[in-house]
């Protein structure tokens, strides 16, 4: 059993680097344009793949080599894998992205502990025995439906079945290691299934790489060669189709030098192998061919030997993938402080925003302004209780502000973003609200944008709040929020008019006062009311109204409760839609940069590699001192 918190640690590097390379700073490809080096997502994988089950304590005797095929597509992989295979088990086409999931050939008699017992190798991928993955339609990658999957095949296997029946040319090459042909890393669809194709080479203690004159110069094959030959596998570059052409070979040999980040001065002689191009009818005829040449013979005797020095292949292997999280450490955390730096900035702006350019504004403009209308709704209600003749048409009218259609919010923010002339019907808080909510998406735009001008971190974050996706979702975010606050709203406006009645309740004097006065309300405040859609309750169109109301009150002494009374109506709805707006329209704005990373992450990240480094040094003491 591995020390769990050893484990724990390793879980958690890799879980961080594969959310690094989802993250702000690592998803978005490089400014320069060029092929970005997948470093986080190869560092997850070997910690998945081979550092994690390393710590398990005969992990070195029950795991066999393996030996992972990589390379562009065509470039011969799957010929290769044969070639040590001695038999054509692993398909060969002519067609690009044959191969879309890795496919491990082994002889049945290894057995599968080693994926069965160790749980973190292929998580999350379908199993396949004997048989190859489904091919999945172009559509279906292109709408990034792509399912990792993974084959197990023997090639020994007779009769039916994926990788069966293939007649045997040569003798295999080593028949205790696990050969993977693995799909290629440099087509467009490759992008689905790079993940895979780096988790198989995590797993590899041999990688063949296989370049022709078409690849071996390309971009992702000398990034990718960089990277893998810095990983501490043993790589073996396989020059297919090229033997014979003398400065063809010395070229792409100058080339993997040129890229090689390994030990060493560049790759080793005994590591570089040239093929011939061979003549043959089928690819089964080209195999043969090829097997009977001097190239493939000794690339089938480099490759056994390694095969044959397996535990010291694996201990050298482990203790090289440690060295690189180590020397590579600072590259692997940058993009978690940067991405922990621009999460706190940006929580930090949003509430800034947030507070100054709406809810600070929504009192000043709306509760405190001239507009505000609960208080008059208040008192209307009051004069329902009081029963004041002619208030039934107004009360009535009180009722729609509950029922007030929503999208009338939503035209409105529209109408404030200059998407549309038209103003709807709405209330004065409408119009706030919505000029409100234009104002604070454009101070939000402005401060992405110019941080996005200084560090590409925040690139993403602004081109979000420029979506106009986004944008409709925030609008109906707002609208919900917004519709959802009115019962609670209205609910408030009864409490408070219930208070003052209660007030006016313990006076008979007041009572008096209030039923001799003529308080009734005469059609022209019902007919202003009504023409304001019945929507406005500022006081200039419902103050006539309840203006005979307010007097008595206020001349009964009244006007410090009265004014304490609107004082927390106004409270009350102020926190209800500061709640409001936070919750619907900040907190979504606020995770465009989400705070994946505390401020300590540099620290934790060093802190649990120097867990796994010692652990892994315990385990392998002299490879891990070279
Ligand atoms: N003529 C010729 N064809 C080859 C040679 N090596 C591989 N091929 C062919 O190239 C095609 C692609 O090879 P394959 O091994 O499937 O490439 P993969 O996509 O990298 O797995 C097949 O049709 C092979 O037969 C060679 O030396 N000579
Ligand atoms: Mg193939």
């Amino acid at each position: 059993m591995a020390n769990p918190d050893v484990a724990a640690a390793c879980d958690r590097l890799s879980d961080r680097f594969e959310r690094a390379s989802r993250g702000l700073a690592g998803g978005s490809g490089r400014p320069d344009g060029r092929v970005p080096e997948p470093l986080h997502r190869l560092a997850a994988a070997l910690l998945r793949m081979r550092v994690r089950p390393a710590l398990e304590a005969d992990w070195l005797v029950r795991d066999p080599v393996h030996v992972s095929l990589l390379g562009g597509t065509n470039t011969g992989k799957s010929t290769v894998l044969n070639l040590l295979l001695g038999r054509g088990a692993a398909g060969m086409n002519v067609t690009a992205r044959f191969s879309q999931h890795p496919e491990g050939y082994r002889f049945a008699s290894l057995g599968d502990s080693w994926i069965d017992d160790f749980p973190t190798r292929f998580a999350g991928y379908a199993r396949h025995r004997d048989e190859h993955p489904p091919r999945q339609s172009d559509a279906d990658l292109a709408a990034g439906r792509y399912r990792t999957a993974i084959a197990l095949l023997d090639p020994s296997r007779t009769g039916a079945g994926a990788g069966a029946g293939a007649p045997a040319f040569a003798p295999p090459t080593a028949t205790t290691a696990v050969l993977w042909d693995v799909p290629d890393f440099s087509t467009e669809e490759a992008a689905h299934w790079l993940g895979a194709v780096l988790d198989t080479v995590a797993l590899a203690d041999i990688v063949l790489f296989v370049v022709t004159d078409e690849s071996y110069a390309d971009e992702r094959t000398c990034t990718l060669l960089g990277l893998v030959s810095a990983a501490g596998l043993s790589v073996h570059v396989v020059a297919n189709k090229a033997a014979g052409d003398a400065s063809l070979v010395g070229d792409i040999r100058r080339k993997v030098d040129l890229h090689w980040r390994g030990a060493g001065t560049g790759l080793p002689d005994a590591c570089f192998h040239a093929l011939p191009f061979v003549e043959g009818a089928d690819p089964q005829a080209r195999l043969r061919h090829l097997l009977d040449t001097e190239g493939a013979s000794s690339l089938r005797s480099a490759i056994g030997r390694e095969v044959e020095e397996a535990l010291p292949r694996k201990r050298a292997g482990l203790a090289g993938c440690v060295r690189l999280l180590e020397s590579r450490v600072e590259d692997l955390v940058r993009p978690m402080t940067e991405e922990a730096c621009v999460a706190k900035a940006w929580d930090e702006t949003v509430r800034r925003v947030t507070d100054r350019e709406f809810l600070e504004r929504y009192r000043t403009d709306y509760l405190d302004g001239e507009r505000y209308g609960e208080f008059n709704q208040t008192l209307v209600r009051l004069m329902e209780r009081l029963e004041v003749p002619g208030i039934g048409e107004v009360t009535k009218l009180l009722g729609q502000i509950v029922r007030i259609p929503v999208t009338m919010l939503t035209a409105m923010i529209r109408r404030a973003l200059g998407r549309t002339k038209r103003a709807p019907a709405h209330t004065p808080e409408h119009e706030v609200i919505a000029a409100r909510f234009a104002v604070w998406l454009e101070a939000l735009r402005s401060e992405a944008q110019r941080a996005a001008a200084e560090d590409r971190a925040w690139a993403r974050v602004a081109a979000t709040l420029d979506s106009e996706a986004f944008v409709a979702k925030l609008t109906e975010r707002l609208e919900a929020g917004y519709a959802a606050t009115r019962p609670q709203i209205e609910e408030e406006v009864r409490r408070c008019a219930r208070a003052i009645h209660e007030a006016i309740e313990g006076r008979p004097l007041l009572l008096n006062a209030l039923r001799s006065a003529n308080l009734a309300v005469d059609a022209t405040a019902v007919f202003l009311v009504v023409k304001s859609g019945g929507l406005n309750w500022s006081d200039a169109i419902v103050g006539p109204a309840v203006a005979g109301l307010r007097r008595v009150l206020l001349e009964s002494g009244l006007d410090q409760f009265l004014g304490a009374q609107e004082r927390a109506l106004k409270r009350r709805q102020g926190e209800a839609m500061d709640a409001m707006i936070r919750s619907q329209l900040a907190a979504p704005v606020r995770d465009l940069a989400p705070a994946e990373f505390g401020p300590g992450i540099e620290e934790e990240v060093r802190a649990d590699l120097r867990v796994v480094v010692e652990a892994v040094a315990g385990a392998a003491p002299e490879e891990a001192k070279r």
